[in-house]
């Protein structure tokens, strides 16, 4: 069977996997790997004075990883710069957060050719190689470059923009060029590979070449949605754990006969976090008799701090949070409680499993873990209920959730009176389909389809010289 090569900026599998990294994409590329021998392949984090390409090989949590260490200008122009400043704000719909610099671009590039420089000596010609997210989109470019012939594929984490949108990038069209190195582009959700699709049609002058293929730039590939999902088992087990049932136990000491409405993201402008405290706001205004008898639980772990707009959106929240909770708390009750820290896979579904609704309201989000999380650590003989964001790709699939526009306050508003009232019966037959989705399309089904895309014919259509 061929070796599965992933490679993805930061390289971080839990060494337990009760332990929760923070990101989805490290939770489900471990799940993956196990499975499949093979290799992980990226950045250590670490930065050197001069760039070597040792790689340091090591194995964690049951899986293989290659690490190389980069520069310090890398880790500025390549990570903090074009990946975290251009492309991760303009593909969640922050123009005015979007920063285009030329040192970012050529950071960008250099990091992608050294990636591949490195990677090369450990490849083998049938390997499969799997390429994760924005930070890399010209790795196969790179790798084609260097002669490697074996099939890759590239997986995008967070949502592709709007035509008219990524068109407001520099060099846009020279971007999307380089997808067509990859045999296979997978999208988590339809939405955005028809704007991928509208893309290349209208700005690259390419066709459809057939069901799931498109041609441009001389090149056919195939692209599909492969919506990521939880290791649904593995998370269900943790909810039923020790840890998290001294977790559970401890929230429900605490709740103190209160409803707990429980908010759980890395801190990103992209969460809507700002807008969520301002709807639970309007929510304690518009209904003074339940003020004392519902709290939220903020829990949002603090990532990408050397970005001032993450510095930003940190300090605003801690305001918000401080202006309401100051306006609104009694002696003996806290309206927000706000946690900055990350806990245990095991210990947040213990969380989970304590609230009464989640309020899962990004802006944008590719997908969203912690929905499907939720719904995967909840008792079901008491199982609370999903608010979620029309926005997250998960939205697309978990249509039994309240779905809301987390733009509008009252929307919000209005949402949390109904899951907090949502009868029994009702919140048990909405919670069983969710659940049955969540297991089914679960983050082993991610992958399998996704390998078999990638193992798949390569299309008859003119690719070079590709095998
Ligand atoms: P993220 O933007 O990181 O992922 P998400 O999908 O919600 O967003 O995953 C977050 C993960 O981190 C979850 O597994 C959650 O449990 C964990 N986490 C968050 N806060 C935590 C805390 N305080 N303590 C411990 N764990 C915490 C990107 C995209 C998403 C996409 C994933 C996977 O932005 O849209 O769903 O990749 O493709």
């Amino acid at each position: 069977m061929s070796r599965l090569i992933v490679v993805s900026n930061r390289v971080n599998p839990p060494a337990d996997p009760g332990l929760g990294s923070t990101g989805g994409l490290a939770m489900a590329l471990a799940a993956a790997l196990r499975e499949y021998s093979g290799v992980w392949f990226g950045w250590s984090g670490e930065t050197t004075e001069h760039f070597t390409g040792q790689i340091r090989m090591q194995r964690v949590g049951g899986v293989t990883i290659a690490l190389v260490d980069l520069e310090e200008q890398d880790r500025l122009e390549y990570y903090n710069g074009y990946a975290n400043k251009t492309l991760w704000p303009l593909f969640h719909y922050r123009t005015d957060l979007t920063s285009y610099e030329r040192s970012f671009d050529e950071g960008y590039a250099r990091v992608n050719r050294r990636f591949a420089e490195t990677l090369v000596p450990l490849l083998e010609p049938d390997d499969l190689i799997w390429v994760h997210d924005y930070h890399l989109i010209p790795m196969a470019r790179e790798l084609r470059k260097l002669g490697v012939k074996n099939r890759i594929g590239f997986f995008l984490h967070i949502p592709w923009p709007a035509r008219r949108l990524l068109t407001t990038l520099p060099k846009h069209r020279a971007l999307v060029e380089t997808l067509f190195d990859y045999d296979v582009i997978g999208f988590q959700t339809e939405d955005n590979r028809e704007a991928f699709e509208d893309y290349v049609i209208h700005e690259a002058h390419g066709s459809v070449a057939g069901p799931g293929r498109l041609t441009a730039f001389d090149h056919t590939v195939q692209v599909d949605s492969f919506p990521i999902g939880i290791d649904a088992q593995g998370f269900i087990e943790a909810a039923k754990s020790d840890e998290a049932t001294q977790q559970f136990d401890r929230m429900q000491t605490s709740l103190a006969g209160r409803r707990m409405v429980l908010g759980v993201d890395r801190l990103d402008y992209s969460k809507g976090l700002e807008e969520r405290f301002l709807a639970y706001e309007q929510f304690l205004i518009d209904h003074p008799e339940q003020q004392e008898d519902v709290f939220l639980l903020q829990i949002a772990t603090p990532s990408r701090d050397e970005v001032e707009a993450y510095q930003e959106i940190r300090h605003r929240l801690d305001g918000v949070a401080g202006r309401i909770n100051g306006e609104f708390a009694t002696v003996d009750w806290v309206p927000i409680r706000y946690v900055n820290r990350g806990y245990r896979r095991d210990q947040l579904a213990g969380i989970y499993r304590a609230a009464d609704v989640a309020l899962v309201t990004p802006l944008r989000d590719g997908m969203n873990l912690v929905a499907k999380e939720f719904v995967a650590a909840q008792d079901p003989e008491d199982p609370g209920v999903l608010i979620l964001s029309r926005f997250a790709g998960a939205a697309d699939q978990m249509t039994d959730a309240v779905l809301v526009n987390p733009f509008s306050r009252e929307d919000m508003s209005d949402a949390i009176r109904r899951a907090l009232a949502m009868p029994l019966t009702k919140r048990r037959m909405r919670w069983e389909r969710l659940l049955e989705g969540v297991k089914r399309d679960d983050v082993n089904a991610w992958r399998d389809r996704f390998v078999a895309a990638l193992r798949g014919p390569p299309p008859e259509a003119a690719n070079g010289d590709k095998p």
